[in-house]
């Protein structure tokens, strides 16, 4: 039999025993699951396979922990990486159904807010690829981040059912429960053995595993994403029940197991819930137990854990991870504090993805002391000390100590304790790390530059050229052969046809192919008709004011009331593209997707503009939406303030499916500058020095800059008199005065009437570039071709070497 045979059989066996159905009578549905069901079989022996070598090579593995992992579909992305997706394909054909249907019934794990959750993701994809043992350890999210609609122009959220009816790619392991403990009183008993600590009166849940095999291409060594579902410790409490209160009965066991329930859905701003908090504890405790327990049954003596295990955290999120592991070494295995500590800080390395003060985690003493009494004194214990040493290090300096201190004004500061412990500590781009160095953790870089170091994110490049754009990676293997896939080095070999008329212009067709997917996806989704000849000009990313979303709206009706001037010009049509998922008690964020939303209600129905300019807000932003939308992207929106974008990853992807950067020298848009030159990529805005100075001087006078550019003025007037068609004349007065007349040094905090005319003058170069076709798919063309060292191979790589010290299985 051949392979498409066998497969066929194997989907009709899966569809018998799973659902008792035919290919006849099954739904789309259970085909999918049935493919998916033999994929993880496949999957399986090799995942097993190579959890054992790793243990019989002595393999030191990595534990990346992160609260977030936004994992999308598995289901074409394995079968790529694993060569079986055109026999599938062939297979589903002879069945009467397509790839491309029988993919749409799978949901996206949305188990992240944006970036720092996607990159998670990234990170395994090329962890698995290049051999390099792994486990991603998170929570497994009943909901994962909420689903988005317009409605009337405003964003509706609605409940993210991810599971549905059960996730066909994970394996659950009751046998493997932990136990976690929470609240209670803790007593120090001396005894002839010692202290003993001993925590009464705690209430406990239960963790229960759950693993999914993430397949690296052409790999033998699968990663494990393992997340941690809640579970109480009884189903119903009979003291309860046999006393008729029913109710009650039941009340604990949901209680415990809200702790998995839902993802908290801001993004870059953190707000003390205690909910969270457990949330974070419930995860770390449970995965730093279930290390220390696999190293011992392994290798029988924790002395030895650095050898065999290392720690990168995503962010603060799992940084109780640091505490949780003194305890379990001090309390349960019986180490001295200076061993644990010794051990611990080899263990862990720790990246910051923010700079904003507002992400930056704090905790209340109190509540933290409340819910976590053994932890709290651990954390205490782990700052008298710290202090003591900077005490004689740097002896009266008060104010510095102050600064560094792991606990001050009644708070915890989950980033200080990070550094103050952790071997390495870095930052997501070039620019970032130095502000880390310089700026967030100058006193601490003072003290320890050995630690820091700058690592720029990459993204996965099977995900984002491989599996989203099938057309271009076919035009790519006919002229440099498919291992760039396995080898993202050998992507600039490209670079030898930026100038060959007949590649360009299959690169040129192929864009035009993915515009009209994308077309196709959104008039059936949304009903919209997207403008096919108009220049794709998209922004894509949480909403967020420092991303800017409101300067481009502003841009759009500076570009309304040109038209409206002379509409007879021959103007170069634009489709700007939104996508943006605003956090639900975001309230600014939540207007700006108003406007947006009201200002394409203006432009798309102006019979003078409608056919130049259309603004189309795309609905439900995630992996899935994005697989689509980049690679028909012209131009790539990323207009952050400098300063503020730690690094970006959205941008990556668009220029790797040859869309072109408009954008500010901020984050990894400067290392995209780097590699494809100034001619390629439109740069405009204050550079950091310019803000560096504005805010030294306290300088910047937003109203001055109003009073001198009319056309500036024009379009914000446009947000106030009543040309906007909104409900219940709603207008956008809050978002006008923010940006002029708020406090007066608190006015547009991110220099977006600064930068409004640079950006003009960017966007119209762009746009005059784009009419010259041929210079357009060259620059296109550059931009794919050198975007191979933003591939998180190459960031994994650089993981590797100066942090985490990895062999791969042989
Ligand atoms: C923390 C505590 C309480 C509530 C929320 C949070 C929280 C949640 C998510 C804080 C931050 C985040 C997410 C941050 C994030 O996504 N940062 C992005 O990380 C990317 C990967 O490094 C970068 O490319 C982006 O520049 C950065 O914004």
């Amino acid at each position: 039999m051949n392979k498409v045979e066998i497969i066929k059989n194997n989907i009709s066996r899966k569809l018998k025993s799973n659902f008792g159905k035919t290919v006849k009578t099954a739904t789309s549905e259970q085909i999918y699951k049935a493919c998916a069901l033999c994929i993880r079989d496949d999957i399986v022996d090799e995942w097993m396979e190579a959890n054992t070598k790793v243990k019989t090579q002595g393999l030191k593995r990595l534990y990346y922990m992160s609260a977030e992992f936004l994992m999308g579909r598995a289901l074409v992305n394995n079968m790529i990486n694993m060569h079986l997706k055109e026999d599938y394909a062939a297979a589903l054909k002879d069945f009467g159904f397509t790839l491309e249907n029988i993919e749409e019934q799978e949901s996206d794990a949305g188990l992240g807010n944006g970036g720092l959750g996607r990159l998670a993701a990234c990170f395994l994809d090329s962890l698995a690829t290049l051999d390099l043992p792994a486990t991603g350890c998170g929570i497994r999210y009943e909901y994962g981040l909420f689903k988005q609609r317009i409605l009337d122009g405003e964003q509706v959220e609605m409940e993210d059912d991810w599971i549905g009816d059960g996730y066909v790619w994970e394996i659950q392991d009751p046998e493997e429960q932990v136990e976690v403990r929470f609240g209670g009183d803790i007593e120090e008993k001396w005894e002839e053995n010692g202290l003993n600590i001993i925590h009464k009166n705690y209430y406990k849940v239960f963790a229960i595993p759950c693993d999914i095999p993430v397949v690296g291409y052409e790999s033998k060594m699968p990663a494990t994403l393992r997340l941690w579902s809640a579970r109480a410790e009884k189903n119903l409490d009979l003291n309860y029940f046999n006393r008729g209160e029913y109710i009650r009965s039941m009340q604990e066991k949901e209680l415990s197991e809200v702790i998995s329930k839902v993802l908290y859905p801001e993004d870059n701003h953190e707000q003390g819930r205690q909910l969270r908090l457990k949330q974070f504890y419930f995860f770390t405790s449970a995965t730093i137990q279930s290390i220390i327990k696999q190293h011992k049954a392994t290798y029988g003596d924790v002395h030895t854990l650095p050898d065999y295990v290392v720690i990168q955290i995503n962010d603060t999120h799992p940084a109780i991870a640091i505490p949780e592991m003194m305890r379990v070494l001090i309390d349960e295995e019986r180490l001295s504090w200076e061993e644990s500590y010794e051990i611990t800080s080899k263990v862990f390395n720790y990246t910051n993805h923010t700079i904003m003060s507002e992400a930056l985690e704090r905790w209340p003493e109190q509540m933290f002391e409340k819910l976590l009494p053994r932890i709290y004194r651990i954390i205490k214990t782990i700052n008298g000390r710290f202090c003591d040493m900077l005490w004689n290090k740097y002896p009266g300096e008060w104010d510095k100590i102050s600064r560094m201190s792991i606990i001050a004004y009644d708070e915890i500061r989950m980033a200080n304790l990070c550094v103050a412990v952790c071997n390495k500590v870095n930052g997501v781009s070039m620019l970032h790390a130095d502000i880390l160095k310089t700026k967030v953790f100058r006193d601490f870089y003072v003290t320890f530059p050995q630690k820091f170091l700058g690592i720029t994110n990459g993204i996965t490049h099977r995900r984002w050229l491989a599996k989203a754009n099938p057309l271009l990676t076919d035009l790519i293997k006919d002229y440099i052969g498919d291992g760039f896939i396995k080898d993202y080095r050998e992507l600039s070999r490209l670079k030898e046809y930026v100038d060959d008329s007949r590649f360009l212009e299959e690169f040129a067709a192929i864009k035009k192919a993915n515009k009209k997917r994308l077309a196709e996806y959104l008039y059936k989704k949304q009903g919209v008709v997207l403008n096919e000849n108009a220049i794709f000009d998209v922004q894509a990313k949480r909403l967020h004011e420092y991303k800017r979303q409101l300067l481009k709206v502003v841009q759009i009706l500076h570009i309304y009331n040109k038209i409206l001037e002379k509409p007879d010009k021959n103007w170069t049509p634009c489709s700007f593209l939104f996508a943006a998922k605003a956090s639900p008690g975001y309230t600014k964020a939540k207007n700006i997707i108003r406007l947006i939303n009201a200002v394409a209600a203006l432009v798309n129905n102006d019979p003078k503009t409608k056919d130049i300019i259309q603004v189309v807000f795309i609905e439900n932003y995630g992996v899935s939406t994005a697989e689509i939308l980049i690679p028909a992207a012209e131009i790539s929106e990323q207009i952050s303030t400098a300063g503020r974008e730690a690094s970006g990853t959205g941008n990556m992807k668009f220029m790797l499916n040859g869309a072109i950067t408009l954008g500010t020298m901020d984050g990894a848009n400067i290392e995209i500058y780097d590699a494809v030159g100034p001619n390629n990529i439109f740069i405009f805005g204050a550079s950091i020095d310019d803000i560096n100075c504005m805010e030294k001087f306290n300088s910047y006078k937003p109203g001055e800059i109003f009073e001198k550019n009319e056309s500036l003025r024009n379009a914000l007037t446009r947000l106030i008199d009543g040309t906007l068609p909104v409900s219940h004349d709603r207008q956008f007065s809050d978002i006008y005065q923010s940006l002029l007349f708020e406090d007066y040094d608190k006015s547009d905090k991110y220099y977006l009437l600064y930068d409004f005319s640079s950006y003009n003058e960017a966007f119209s170069n762009a746009i005059e570039k784009y009419n010259q076709k041929d210079e357009w798919n060259k620059i296109a063309a550059i931009n794919t071709a050198s975007a191979g060292i933003f591939s998180s191979d190459r960031s994994i790589e650089e993981y590797n070497k100066f942090i985490w010290n990895l062999r791969p299985l042989k």
